[in-house]
């Protein structure tokens, strides 16, 4: 590591944060596809998400933690199937109920980052095609235009949709998440709903909540090219990735998340490398993923668009492990940072241990870990130290 960064400041203004997303954390999501999905005896996932972290009465207690971490922003998702749990039937008490954790955050000055689209789709869109129907992109931005209408006075800046290229390449190319298909012409066709949704969503929140920022957050992924890897990479690369970064002209910011790298030689991808720790998520433990992500994405995109981390993180059960990658990942943001890309904040995947989707809960991800019996929250060492480094604006020893 370069040594001249580690102990380096970040910009005044830098914008800390940590992450949530409804289905993950709330419990009882039954009316989404990824519940269904969950209670498909032949799906490939490890346990339904059940109570997940009970967030959704245990909300105020999420605030605390949020607070006293003394980070600028929380992101978490709003759950499209409470909100509007059948066509055109919206929910004055699920707004409502993100309308108080809005106010909560604010009073406790944290800025609400939404988003509206975390990999879970309402089951009635589901029945009409879901995201294999161009329709659907419209169904969508009324969702969105509706939401920013009705919460844009306490938001502070909307995602529009999480990782499309994720539910679009493990949902129809993989088929490890709903619906559970492997047809690369399917997923060519689900990119493009997702990319005229991203479009039509931005514009929605414009016209319904005027001056409040909007961006995708893209899953990105340090692909390095091995043994003649080149083409191949660059094939995968372009539906991973390209024709989303591509769909971003215009929008106020662009928020990657990345946690690992993948080395792709001329047959696809290639499997961890010897000697490089393997995660419980099944890749390598790479903290440079990060750095080079920003440094691609501002390449890709002619730094037309302010960068945000809107995730970054490890699943881990060993603590110190986790701050030492959330330390060198961050080592990398000051070396981009300091060659002019124009990164606005990072913000740590996850505020809590949670559900973390086919993996179930042994994924550890959180800076808080959650009692999987009585929801009880108990911070860790690394939520310390996260603090730390938010107090100080600068990277700090581990401790
Ligand atoms: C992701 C998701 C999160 C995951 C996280 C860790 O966007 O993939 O936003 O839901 O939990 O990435 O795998």
């Amino acid at each position: 590591m370069n040594d001249d960064v580690t102990d380096g400041a970040f910009p005044d203004g830098f914008l800390w944060g940590t992450a949530t997303a409804a289905h993950q954390i709330e419990g009882g999501n039954w009316n989404n596809d990824w519940w269904a999905w969950e209670h498909d005896p032949d799906a490939p996932t490890a346990e339904p998400s059940g109570d997940a972290c009970d967030s959704w009465n245990r909300w105020e207690e999420d605030v605390a933690l949020v607070a006293d971490l003394g980070v600028g922003t929380y992101r978490f998702s709003v759950e499209w199937s409470r909100i509007e749990p059948e066509e055109g039937e919206w929910s004055r008490a699920a707004v409502a109920h993100y309308r108080r954790l809005c106010e909560a955050l604010r009073a406790r000055g944290v800025e609400p980052t939404v988003t509206l689209h975390h990999f879970t789709t309402p089951r009635w869109v589901v029945a009409r095609g879901g995201w294999e129907d161009p329709a659907t992109a419209e169904r969508f931005a009324a969702f969105c235009r509706r939401v920013a209408g009705e919460l844009g006075d306490v938001v502070a800046r909307f995602c529009t949709i999480n990782e499309p290229n994720i539910v679009a390449t493990v949902g129809w190319l993989l088929g490890f998440f709903p619906p559970g298909r492997t047809d690369a012409a399917l997923r060519a066709k689900v990119n493009e709903v997702f990319v005229d949704a991203h479009r039509r969503a931005v514009e929605a929140v414009r016209a319904a909540a005027p001056g409040v920022p909007v961006g995708l957050t893209l899953s990105m992924t340090d692909y390095q090219a091995v043994e003649g890897g080149e083409q191949r990479l660059a094939e995968m690369r372009a539906e991973m990735e390209d024709v989303f970064l591509d769909a971003t002209e215009g929008d106020d910011f662009l928020g990657v998340q990345t946690y690992s790298r993948m080395r792709i030689g001329p047959d696809g991808v290639l499997g961890p490398e010897e000697g490089v720790p393997v995660l419980d998520m099944g890749y390598e433990y790479w903290p440079a993923s990060l750095e080079a992500c920003l440094r691609r994405a501002w390449d890709h995109t002619g730094g037309r668009v302010p960068l945000l981390v809107t995730e970054n993180g490890i699943g881990t059960t060993d603590d110190d492990q986790r701050i030492a990658y959330v330390r060198e990942a961050l080592s990398g943001v000051l070396r981009a940072l300091a060659d002019g890309v124009d990164v606005r904040g990072y913000t740590y995947w996850s505020l809590l241990d949670n559900f973390e989707w086919g993996y179930g809960y042994r994924p550890r991800f959180g800076l808080v870990a959650v009692d999987r019996e009585t929801f009880a929250r108990t911070p860790k060492r690394s939520y310390a130290w996260f603090r730390e480094v938010v107090r100080a604006n600068r990277l700090v020893a581990a401790p």
